[in-house]
């Protein structure tokens, strides 16, 4: 399994070669990233093949036609920075992108990160946006966005019930002989981590799937991707393997998933994992820019790296074929973006922070000073000069967790008795930091 494998960022992450007919060999074997070309994929009696979307028209009639559904990811709504100053906007043209298919999709998966800051106008815009969808239903997961402050109750009382999510908020439900199932794995999560599902989410799922045919085909959604994208940037779930294993004897498994705004895609036996496009801003490709976060692309180019993914599926052909569509129609544009905007954007955009003894800056994803050493007594304080939102929880829980600190916004604690703390952001739990006090 290639989650153990250790390759090298740089090898891990190759380029789409395709070969005379089509199929991409090498895609079977190695993760890859796919810059500048649109993908579909299709799953024939359990035998993957991928396509440029340059080969869409050799898609029969059918399968073109019958979008069976689509999936929309990050529209973080709230969200308004130089990468995007209008995501509504964004999420509106996603959902015209979708109302204008030749037929509509029977249901839409939204895989997170509705909302920026969980704010109930955030998710009621998102909710009115997405209502102009012509589809049945709306299913969602949360990201990790979407349960700050309450560990998700809000998001589950609104996105939850309706589906009669269980525990933090997973379900699953049956369409058209597939099964179904979205997950929960920003929850809970640890310092130095990754995504996590944790126990009693994968006991649901055992008993989930448990009666399920082998030949039932099984669509999973979850925000952060299950399987080991980037783990330096948090792109990862601690416990996917042990979900995966759960799925082992099925003949075909979609793993849907969003969180890193990018495309990218990967087979490994019968388990085909796709990561989604947000519809409000891209991210870096992994390790090409000191750390995750919004980019900003020539105007022009930003409609070329949103965009929403369309899923057909014939009953009975066991076809399953995902198509990702940019919101300006043209191929996505994350290739360029790579190698010329971003690391001069990251450059441009990473402050120069003058730091009191007692203050620890926030930038590019990590604490300044990582460990700070203090006397007995001392108000600490944490500034985030990052242009996301971070969350500092104490490892020992000896101080209170901050609020979520948005651009700009501090958090200090008083710390009178010696020791060490440790500390981390919830949201992003690679990110840690340590306060000796003395
Ligand atoms: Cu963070």
């Amino acid at each position: 399994m290639s989650r153990s494998h250790d390759h090298t960022p740089s090898s891990r992450y190759i380029t789409h070669e395709e070969s005379e007919d089509g199929i991409d060999r090498r895609g079977f074997l190695e993760c890859m990233a796919w810059v500048g070309t649109g993908i579909v994929w299709a799953l024939k009696s359990g035998v993957p093949t991928s396509y440029a979307m340059s080969r869409v028209p050799l898609l029969s009639e059918s399968e073109r036609k019958s979008i069976f559904f689509a999936q929309i990811s990050d529209s973080h709504i709230g969200f308004s920075k130089e990468a995007n100053k209008d995501v509504t906007a964004t999420l509106r043209e996603a959902v015209a992108k979708l109302n204008a298919l030749p037929e509509s999709p029977k249901f839409v998966l939204h895989t997170g990160d509705i909302s920026q800051l969980s704010k109930p106008d955030e998710f009621d815009t998102a909710d009115q946006v997405l209502r102009e969808l012509r589809t049945d239903k709306v299913f969602f997961v949360p990201g990790e966005h979407d349960v700050l402050n309450d560990n998700g109750a809000s998001y589950l009382a609104r996105y939850g019930k309706p589906v009669g999510a269980k525990g933090g908020g997973w379900y699953s439900f049956d369409h058209s002989g597939v099964h179904f199932i979205g997950l929960v794995n920003v929850l809970n999560l640890e310092a130095g981590g990754l995504g996590s599902l944790g126990r009693e989410q994968l006991d649901w799922l055992r008993r989930d799937v448990h009666g399920l045919a082998a030949s039932t085909p099984i669509v999973i959604f979850a925000h952060i991707p299950l399987w080991t994208v980037y783990p330096e940037w948090g792109w990862g779930t601690d416990d996917s393997e042990q979900a995966l294993a759960l799925l082992k004897r099925f003949g075909s498994v979609t793993v849907l998933n969003g969180h890193i705004h990018q495309i990218m895609q990967k087979v490994e036996g019968n388990v085909a994992f796709h990561t989604a496009m947000s519809t409000a801003f891209p991210q870096p490709a992994p390790g090409t820019a000191p750390a995750p976060g919004p980019i900003k692309v020539e105007p022009e180019r930003l409609r070329s790296v949103l965009g929403v993914a369309d899923v057909t599926y014939v009953p009975g052909r066991h076809t399953l074929a995902v198509v990702d569509a940019t919101l300006s129609g043209l191929a996505p544009a994350f290739a360029a973006m790579a190698h010329e905007t971003m690391s001069t954007e990251r450059r441009a955009r990473s402050k120069i922070m003058s730091l009191a003894p007692n203050e620890i800056g926030i930038d590019n994803f990590s604490f300044t000073p990582p460990v700070l050493t203090v006397a007995r007594g001392t108000h600490v304080t944490w500034i985030n000069e990052d242009d996301v939102p971070h969350l500092i929880v104490n490892v020992q829980r000896r101080f209170k967790a901050s609020p979520v600190l948005d651009t700009d916004q501090r958090y200090s604690v008083e710390l009178t008795a010696a020791g060490t703390y440790d500390y981390f952001c919830s949201l992003h739990p690679k990110m840690t930091g340590k306060i000796v006090v003395q």
